[in-house]
């Protein structure tokens, strides 16, 4: 059994998997005031295969408990190849999963009497077998999973992610009286983001604010979820416009939850971005990404911003107030670590470019580097040199970001994870594994020009557990 304790990239404040892999957020639901998170896991080994559902509880969004394994696949039963993603709602003071079982892909309930420790499932799943037959469904067997269900007048409402051939993906709605007796009434949207686009997963639909979000994740990529933001009628929705809910390849598969303050959080599947023999060889993959509240701006624009509970995670704390940074000079800043939470405001002034630089060692052999370019408008994170280690992926993620007059960037660093908030309305996630246990400082360049640092503060973060 690998050593996971002392493993340098497993990350301290994001949930990770006890051991073997982790993927989708599953289930979230609040009850009775604690947080309850599960997600696809395979307990046997880092590694996608045999999925159950994992199962985590918080009281506050930040310290996370494991609690058993909440669903297995049943040997001869429709979940007998993995207990695939889905949603728990309140049934009347009952709680209830909805999951996708496979194979063939069929939609399936589970019921729990304990307070949601375990879980027994209908026998006379599945509850949804097959997906529509009017409709040309893609995929053989078809693409017809994690449906997402919500109430809604007085009946239940669900959607299952799907696609149709020549049209792209779709989220199909059913509606219940009981959560069992499934009627299909249409698909409630359909399309595509990237030019192969063939299956949305994870399909959400919500409230948000004067708005409705449809947020969904795109196959064959496999890389981005989107948001949608716009009306939802009639049983139909229409988007007034789409964006990408973080710009990297490592978070995926997003979902939210209505919390008892009224909160719609989300939570995504952050991806590894080592080679496949380093997951197994390190005995765990995967990690949700720290929850981000959702809004909408006064322009209009879907925002996400970390929650804020995550602040009792701060410690040691370096405040730097109006430097004005001169064209390539290094400003080392005097507070380092592996688990950091760094919060900039720039001004804008200039078309300089801003380097924050981060996991970087003193010879700068290992380093990565958030950037902000002004003239051309974009924000990056550059991993080519975030790792001596070859079995990595360096790369360079960058994302068109348009700011004025002022940048706030929220970055924190959690060892092999850099998750960055810009203007808490771009998100960048990164993954990176430096080699070298000095590879821990944080410095601040100007690129072509000055950059005035308005306010910066940086904190070391504790770990949850
Ligand atoms: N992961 C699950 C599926 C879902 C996909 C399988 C998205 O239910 O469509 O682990 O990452």
């Amino acid at each position: 059994m690998p050593d996971m304790l002392s493993d340098p990239h497993r990350p301290q404040f994001h949930l990770t998997p006890p051991a073997g892999w982790m993927n989708d957020p599953n289930g979230l639901i609040q009850w009775q005031g604690q947080y309850h998170m599960f997600y696809q896991h395979n307990p046997h080994g880092a590694f996608h295969g045999t999925i159950h559902w994992g199962h985590a509880v918080s009281s506050d969004l930040v310290y996370w408990q494991y609690l058993p394994i909440a669903l297995a696949p049943t040997p001869q039963g429709p979940d007998q190849d993995g207990c695939w993603s889905g949603c728990a709602v309140d049934n009347h003071g009952t709680p209830t999963i909805l999951y996708t079982g496979l194979s063939p892909q069929v939609q399936c309930l589970a019921t729990s009497h304990d307070n949601l420790i375990s879980w027994e499932k209908h026998a006379g799943n599945p509850v949804i077998a097959a997906p529509p037959a009017e409709l040309a469904i893609v995929g053989s067997p078809p693409d017809f999973r994690d449906p997402f269900v919500w109430r809604e007048d007085d009946a239940w409402y669900l959607l299952v992610g799907s696609g149709i051939r020549e049209h792209g993906g779709t989220a199909l709605l059913y509606r219940s009286q009981d959560l069992l007796h499934w009627a299909y009434l249409n698909p409630i949207h359909s399309g595509r983001f990237s030019a192969t686009g063939t299956v949305w997963e994870c399909p959400n639909l919500f409230p948000l604010e004067q708005h409705h979000v449809l947020l969904i994740s795109e196959q064959p990529d496999y890389l981005h979820t989107y948001y949608q933001l716009g009306r939802y009628h009639n049983h139909h929705f229409t988007p007034l416009k789409a964006g990408k809910t973080d710009h990297s390849k490592y978070f995926y598969a997003a979902l939210t939850l209505q919390d008892e303050k009224q909160r719609r959080l989300m939570w995504g599947w952050i991806k590894e971005g080592r080679s496949v023999a380093a997951q197994k060889q390190a005995g765990w993959s995967g990690a949700m990404s720290l929850p981000r509240v959702l809004g909408i701006d006064q322009h209009e624009r879907f925002t996400m911003s970390p929650a804020p509970e995550l602040q009792v995670l701060r410690g040691e704390q370096y405040t730097l107030s109006a430097t004005t940074l001169q064209a390539d000079a290094l400003t080392p800043l005097e507070l380092e670590g592996d688990t950091l939470e760094i919060l900039a405001e720039l001004s804008l002034t200039e078309t300089a470019t801003f380097e924050l630089l981060l996991r970087r060692s003193p010879d700068a052999a290992e380093q990565t580097i958030l950037r902000y370019d002004r003239a051309q408008a974009t924000l990056s994170v550059d991993a080519l040199a975030s790792s001596l280690d070859p079995e990595t992926e360096p790369e360079r993620a960058s994302v068109s970001h348009q700011a004025q007059g002022t940048l706030r960037l929220h970055v924190f660093v959690d060892r092999s994870i850099i998750e960055v908030f810009a203007d808490n309305r771009t998100c960048l996630t990164s993954r990176v594994y430096p080699t070298r246990s000095d590879s821990t400082g944080v410095a601040l360049r100007a690129r072509g020009g000055k950059i005035t640092v308005q306010q910066l503060s940086i904190w070391t973060l504790n770990g949850i557990w």
